[in-house]
């Protein structure tokens, strides 16, 4: 099998199809099956959310298996979606520029969380359904193989099924410090480096894609191991 992995996409539509041509460019000729791994983070920051979870809900690219995972910036949406969270952290880190690709505009002055609240009714109405249960329906890890795949990354010493989602969708330096052997290797997004990183237990693939626009994919055959990018 071939597998490829798409790090932090953060509302970048234009980067993200440029990276589905190149995939399909790359793996024309292919006799593998094909997997398509998404490291989560598709909303906030960039200026398109709505039109990457559109792409990403239009189903995987022809004669592709797609895994999308869920980042901690889906976790945040939904949290302001469900109202368990006021949301002032979640616009702060980017969650305005979601907002407003669903039409959604925060009204200036006022109270804050009385205007936030007033968007999350707002935002409950637009966001079409089959988004909200893409969003849903995200997992928080796959395995493949010698490769586990999670948006942040793992706590050091606990085995996979003692994570906790916390961990999985946010950790940082006690996983990107820690060179232990996780079982596995693990790709991961999350933390932002300008060049892919490649650890003896972990592959880092976030190149901050939203500022940089450079959105980095691993693609990993056997024991190969190389990239595309835009
Ligand atoms: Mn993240």
């Amino acid at each position: 099998m071939r597998i490829y992995a798409i790090g932090d996409i953060h509302g970048r539509l234009d980067l993200l199809h440029l990276l589905h041509e190149k995939i399909l460019e790359d793996a024309e000729d292919a006799e593998a099956a094909l997997y398509l791994v998404y490291l989560g983070d598709y909303v906030d920051r960039g200026p398109d959310p709505e039109g990457v979870l559109a792409t990403l809900c239009a189903g995987p690219l022809p004669g592709f298996v797609a895994v999308p995972l869920m980042g901690n910036h889906e976790e945040m949406m939904l949290s302001f979606l469900d109202g368990t969270t006021d949301g002032l952290n979640w616009v702060q880190f980017g969650g305005s520029s979601t907002l407003q690709s669903y039409g959604v505009r925060l009204a200036p002055g006022g109270d804050p969380l009385e205007r936030l609240e007033e968007a999350r009714l707002r935002l409950k109405e637009t966001l079409p359904s089959e988004h909200e249960a893409f969003l849903r329906g995200l997992k928080l890890t796959v395995t493949v193989g010698d490769y586990l795949f999670v948006h942040a990354g793992l706590r050091p010493g606990l085995s996979l099924e003692a994570q906790s989602p916390r961990d999985l969708l946010w950790i940082r330096e006690e996983f990107l410090e820690w060179s232990g052997d996780h079982g596995r290797t693990i790709v991961h997004g999350h933390t932002i480096s300008p060049e892919p990183e490649i650890r003896s237990n972990r592959i880092g693939i976030d190149t901050g894609a939203y500022a940089t626009g450079r959105l980095t994919c691993l693609v990993l055959e056997g024991t190969e191991i190389r990239f595309l990018s835009t």
